[in-house]
């Protein structure tokens, strides 16, 4: 057998014994956006509470109709493009409430687990496979630099901030457009918090 016949053979093989909805599926993603203050410790602000719930839809891409009962814990958010977030335990910083439903539909309204920061916007993962959408969520965390802990590394990085009269977004922890002493007290609250 050439070794051709035998890749292809490979291949056809691990397509028909990948579950269909494991695969092959198109997620779209909509929300109101929001910035987000996400923490190592998991007791950051959730999505819901700030009026930015994710609607996730899941089709397949084969024929573009809904995927029913689509597993809840692949279906989640990640850094769009440029990665700069840290997640416990390399797993996602959020999953989906809940299996889709007869629709395709499902969402994504909790706390996101990690630090790090992002500008770019989020994007949602089928699968470990992102979609094409930019979700406009953002993300601020005592965990400045994404090492998981918040300790005296991400204080010299708010330190340096709050120091530079120019507006640092990573630092503005309450995410109101300016750096003051809101932002000092979230530092102080979240001090000394890593992973569970
Ligand atoms: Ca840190
Ligand atoms: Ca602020």
């Amino acid at each position: 057998m050439k070794l051709e016949l035998v890749l292809v053979t490979l291949a056809v093989a691990f397509f028909f014994s990948t579950p269909a909805q494991a695969k092959f599926v198109d997620v779209s993603a909509t929300t109101n956006g929001a910035t987000i203050l996400v923490t190592p410790a998991g007791n950051g602000e959730s999505l819901i509470g700030l009026a930015a719930t994710v609607q996730l839809v899941v089709t397949s891409m084969f024929d573009g109709t809904p995927v029913p009962g689509y597993p809840l814990q692949d279906l989640w958010l990640w850094d769009h493009d440029v990665t700069t977030l840290g997640t416990c335990g390399g797993m996602p910083p959020n999953v989906a409430d809940a299996n889709t439903d007869a629709e395709g539909r499902t969402q994504i309204s909790g706390i996101m687990i990690g630090g790090g920061h992002s500008q770019t916007g989020l994007t949602a993962y089928g699968a470990g496979s992102p979609s094409s959408d930019v979700i406009p969520i953002f993300i601020v965390s005592p965990d400045i630099n994404g090492s998981l802990s918040v300790d005296l590394a991400d204080l010299g990085i708010f330190a340096d901030d709050f120091n530079d009269p120019t507006y640092q977004f990573r630092s503005d922890l309450s995410h109101d457009g300016t750096e003051d002493l809101g932002d000092v007290a979230i530092m102080a609250e979240h001090m000394g918090e890593r992973c569970p």
